[in-house]
Parts: C-alpha cells; sequence; structure tokens
C-alpha cells in the first residue's frame, strides 16, 4: 500500500486528487473519486452559490468520504461562495486563479483545510506564511489557466521552498507519473484531465471523444502571456489566434471566449467550443470508472517503485 502524509492529512486511503474542473468536475465525479479512495473535488468554476450548494449535497448523498470544492477566484460570486463552503463545512477547499488569503481565517475556524493551486514560488513562500494546509503546484501541462512554468521544474523548486505538503499536478494521467511526483518531494497527485474520461463524468461524451482522439501535438496555449489557457485545438483555438494575428483588443478576445467552456463540456459542441484539457490529453486512451482508474494508476505505481528498487 502507497501511503504519503496526504493520505493522513485528507482522511484519504490514495494520494490522489481531482482537479476541480469548471462545469466538468460535478457532484457526480467528485463523489466516484471520492468512494473510490482519492479526493473528488466540485469545480464551482463561475456557477452560482446555490448551484454549488446543490452538488455538494450530491457528493454527501452518494457517499461519507471526505472530498473537496476548488474556489474560482474569478466568479463573480466569490463572497457567497465562501459563504456555502463554511456553511456546509466542506472538508476541503482548493482554490485557482487567484489569492485566497483574506478568507483563509474564516475557512480555518470552519475546520476547513485550505490547499491553494499556485504555479509560482513566490506565491507560494506568501501562502506558506499565511497558515494554509497545503498547496497544488501546477505545471503548464495542465488544461486551463495555466502558469508559465513546466510540472519538472516547478515541484522540486515549490518543495524546497516550503514546509507544507506539496500536490504536484499538470501532465499526471498514471502510475510513472504519480512515482515520478513523489521522486520530486511531492505528496501526491493532483488529475484532470484523465478524469474527464471516466464513466461518471458528466461532460458531453463529444468533449471526452475529443480527448480520447487527441494526440501529443494536439493542445495549444491560447490567451494573452501569463493569462494562459491550454484547450484542445479546433476551430474555436484558430479563431482565436487569428484574431491575436491580426492584432484583436483583450476586450474583444475575451468576448469570444465567453461562454465557450460551457458550450463545450454541456453541448458539446466541441468545435465552436474551448475544450480545456491538458497535454496528458494524448495518454487517455479509454473511458473507465473513477474507481477503475486510481485502481490501475496505484498498482501501476506499485510496480514501479518496486522496478525501481531493484535498481540499486
Ligand atoms: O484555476 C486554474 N485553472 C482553471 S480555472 C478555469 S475556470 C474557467 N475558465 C474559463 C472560463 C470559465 C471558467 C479553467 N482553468 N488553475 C489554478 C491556478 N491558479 N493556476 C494558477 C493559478 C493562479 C494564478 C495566479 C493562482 C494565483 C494567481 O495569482 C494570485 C495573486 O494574487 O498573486
Amino acid at each position: 500500500m502507497l501511503k504519503t502524509p496526504l493520505c493522513d492529512l485528507l482522511g484519504i486511503d490514495y494520494p490522489i486528487i481531482q482537479g476541480g474542473m469548471a462545469w466538468v468536475a460535478t457532484g457526480e465525479l467528485a463523489a466516484a473519486v471520492s468512494a473510490a479512495g482519492g479526493l473528488g473535488i466540485i469545480g464551482a468554476g463561475n456557477a452560482p452559490p446555490d448551484v454549488v450548494r446543490k452538488e455538494i449535497h450530491k457528493v454527501r448523498e452518494k457517499t461519507d468520504k471526505p472530498f473537496g470544492v476548488n474556489v474560482y477566484y474569478m466568479s463573480p460570486y466569490i463572497e457567497e461562495l465562501i459563504d456555502v463552503v463554511v456553511e456546509e463545512r466542506v472538508p476541503v477547499v482548493t482554490t485557482g486563479a487567484g489569492n485566497p488569503g483574506k478568507h483563509l481565517p474564516k475557512l480555518k475556524e470552519a475546520g476547513i483545510k485550505v490547499i491553494p493551486v499556485v504555479a509560482s514560488v513566490a506565491l507560494a513562500k506568501r501562502l506558506e506564511k499565511m497558515g494554509v494546509d497545503a498547496l497544488v503546484a501546477e505545471g503548464m501541462e495542465c488544461g486551463g489557466h495555466i502558469g508559465q512554468i513546466s510540472t519538472l521544474p516547478l515541484v522540486p523548486q515549490i518543495v524546497d521552498a516550503v514546509d507544507i505538503p506539496v500536490i504536484a499536478a499538470g501532465g499526471f494521467v498514471d502510475g510513472r507519473g504519480l512515482v515520478a511526483a513523489l521522486a520530486l518531494g511531492a505528496v501526491g497527485v493532483q488529475i484532470g484531465t484523465r478524469f474527464i474520461c471516466s464513466t461518471e463524468c458528466t461532460a458531453h461524451p463529444n468533449y471526452k471523444k475529443v480527448i480520447l482522439k487527441a494526440g501529443d501535438r494536439d493542445t495549444v496555449v491560447t490567451g494573452a502571456r501569463g493569462h494562459g489557457v491550454r484547450v484542445l485545438k479546433n476551430k474555436l483555438s484558430r479563431q482565436y489566434e487569428k484574431m491575436v494575428a491580426e492584432g484583436a483588443s483583450l476586450e474583444e478576445l475575451e468576448r469570444l471566449g465567453t461562454g465557450k467552456l460551457r458550450l463545450a463540456v454541456v453541448d458539446g459542441d466541441v468545435d465552436n467550443g474551448s475544450v480545456m484539457a491538458g497535454q496528458s490529453a494524448a495518454m487517455v486512451k479509454e473511458i473507465k470508472p473513477a474507481a477503475e482508474i486510481i485502481k490501475q494508476i496505484m498498482d501501476d505505481a506499485t510496480m514501479v517503485l518496486s522496478r525501481m528498487a531493484n535498481l540499486i
């Protein structure tokens, strides 16, 4: 059994947390991952607080295991969302696209474990000082909004800079990846794209299909430097690149992106929608239950570790 301090910190069986993907990570997916011994996470994205509350209730109807909510700091509902996770006593909150510092006292007082997602050493250090429980170090191999540093150099730099547990994210999909993350000093991995292709994920079948079809060079980073968004190449990403080449303003580009993640995930329009996915999409070959995905990762990691022990 491969256990790490992350398992004790969160009360989970396996050192795997699921990415809190907006629109994709609903209560169904979070419940499946948590029931299977990982940490399932609801992606709040821009959803209104009542919708998020319903997803929390959905998880609790399906499992007693710990789970989390990812709070997206660009959400127009950020204050109300914090109130919801506090009222509901959600066990874990991960945060993205912003600094959760000002909400930390309130979250900690409610007994919530707070795990911000960071893409830089500076923010990791600042948040450690503020008293967060752990960090997700997110490399630019991830799908969606990303930073500018790859996982391989980012994770060990953050591990060296802080004294709290670090979870590696960006490019992780299998047992080899989990062992690599542990070798870098991380206590576990956050996995997003792989879980989109789980049976329980409610994303449109077209979204899953294009991930299964993706090859190694099929993602592209759109967006201005520092505000990159990794997506699968499609009609929308080509239109975006054309507009950038023609000197479109940030406002015009923002308008092009509005509502496009929902269009792909919910409506299944994978040509005109934003198909956010990480570079690991190319390694996702089949749709299967979250429990089987996790079991395979853990079995493979154990095998890789024993093979490596034989090298000594
Ligand atoms: O949040 C993400 N990735 C995401 S969120 C998302 S949701 C969405 N996107 C478009 C339309 C509608 C919904 C898609 N992908 N990753 C976590 C993450 N956060 N990575 C990096 C950061 C980050 C960046 C800057 C955290 C903090 C920060 O600055 C904070 C500060 O104040 O310095």
